[in-house]
């Protein structure tokens, strides 16, 4: 980690910047791909899959007695684990919904919203050294307690729990398919993969590619994505051992994840960083995480109000906050995706299995976005009411305005019922 100690305010934003991906390249490399499997379907699965995944693409989906074959093959321990995730990631999200509210702005006019699921979603799970069967978990939860009618979940990988986790969510149907082809096919449908309307999940940069070209013709989509990031904020309460711990469980997930130590004081910063060097040469993905970590820092600041306002400027997808009195910090923390407090909270609880939801804004999002949650599952539709005396009531109101606008049959909307209850 570069250790950066009490750089001035004119230089965090060069401090924090995440690294620039040019995404021009990938573009153009995902553009033709997405349009062999607009035109030519599963045709065009089949080659794609067998070219850059070795997949024979057999045009159905993954049928029962491999689910069935799945399940078998998960020890009973993490079937336990699963369903314990599951049933606290299920309140978490089910506490979301809220009891549809009739308001009645004034006498006689009535207005509400009702929440409806989503019909059709696609839901992606990348391939790849790490089997991401936690966020089949936090996708196909909401989407499930939010009522979508299909859940399509498009992978490449082969990993059992991936399936297992995918029947306890009810996904209708799992295909064993991966990168910008599987997007493509959620997005544009195959003979075999309905289209969808909206596409959810993580992926390497094709797949993020994918979804962003999709976007700009209209698909909706959970969020843009970028590496994953976390920024603990530690003081001398913190544990070190705790704090390197969670520093490399974000840096475990690629080279280009984002890490980043914020504290008054220089003798954390150092504690971390011994702890950090003997737990990394431990782990299995020491590696990759060693990658992160040289391209991560330290940053020493002279106050809690400067360390606030930095954690606020970066905006971390997520934040850990690992002092003295973390609620009232976390209070005055503005931009963040997700808050982890003192030193018994690890991401790694959100991660998998507190409730909360671990598909969150990446890359300064947070500024503006939120994580994925029951909404990101549904529309809103708001429904009125109005009765006799409501339009006689409202109806000038709307009149003048309509006038004022110089929309005539706008206003004679009005006035004609108006006049009808002369
Ligand atoms: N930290 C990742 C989610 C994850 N971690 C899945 C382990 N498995 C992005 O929030
Ligand atoms: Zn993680």
């Amino acid at each position: 980690m570069q250790i950066l100690s009490f750089p001035s305010r004119a230089d965090w934003p060069t401090l924090m910047a995440r690294p620039v991906q040019s995404t021009e390249a990938i573009e153009k490399a995902v553009a033709p791909i997405l349009e062999q499997v607009r035109t030519r379907g599963d045709a065009a699965l089949a080659e794609l899959s067998e070219k850059f995944d070795q997949i024979a693409y057999t045009g159905f989906p993954v049928q029962e007695a491999d689910l069935a074959a799945a399940e078998r093959q998960l020890s009973d321990e993490l079937k336990t684990a699963i369903q314990r995730a599951y049933q606290n990631i299920r309140t978490f999200h089910e506490a979301q919904r809220q009891p549809v509210e009739k308001i009645e702005t004034m006498p006689g006019v009535t207005c509400w919203r009702r929440s409806v699921g989503i019909e059709k979603v696609g839901l992606y799970i990348p391939g790849g050294t790490a089997p991401l069967f936690s966020t089949v978990l936090m996708l196909g939860i909401p989407a499930q307690l939010a009522g979508c009618k299909e859940i399509i979940l498009c992978t490449p990988s082969h990993h059992p729990a991936i399936l297992y986790a995918a029947q306890l969510v009810g996904v209708t149907n799992v295909f064993r398919v991966g990168g910008a082809q599987a997007i493509a096919a959620l997005a544009y449908g195959t003979e075999s993969i309905p289209q969808v309307y909206k596409i959810f999940g993580p992926g390497n940069q094709y797949v993020t590619a994918a979804k962003m070209l999709v976007a700009k013709e209209g698909m909706a989509i959970d969020m843009p994505a970028g590496p994953s990031e976390v920024a603990i904020y530690a003081d001398e309460t913190a544990v070190p051992a705790f704090v390197a711990a969670d520093l490399l469980s974000q840096a475990e997930h690629g080279a280009d994840s984002q890490v980043l130590l914020v504290s008054t004081h220089k003798n954390v910063v150092t504690t971390v960083n011994i702890a950090l060097m003997t737990q990394l040469e431990r782990l299995p993905r020491r590696d990759l995480a060693a990658q992160a970590i040289a391209n991560s820092k330290a940053i020493l600041v002279e106050t809690q109000d400067d360390a606030i306002d930095l954690l606020n400027a970066y905006a971390a997808e997520h934040l850990i906050l690992s002092v003295e009195n973390p609620e009232a910090v976390a209070e005055r923390i503005t931009n963040a995706g997700s808050i982890f407090l003192g030193n018994y909270t690890p991401e790694s609880a959100g991660d998998y299995a507190s409730g909360t939801n671990h598909t969150l804004p990446t890359n300064g999002f947070a500024r503006a976005y939120s994580g994925v949650s029951l909404d990101s599952f549904v529309k809103k539709i708001t429904v009125q009411s109005i009765s006799q005396d409501g339009i006689k009531a409202l109806g000038p109101t709307i009149e003048a305005m309509a006038e004022a606008e110089s929309l005539l049959a706008h206003k004679q909307a009005v006035s004609l019922r108006l006049a009808s209850l002369q």
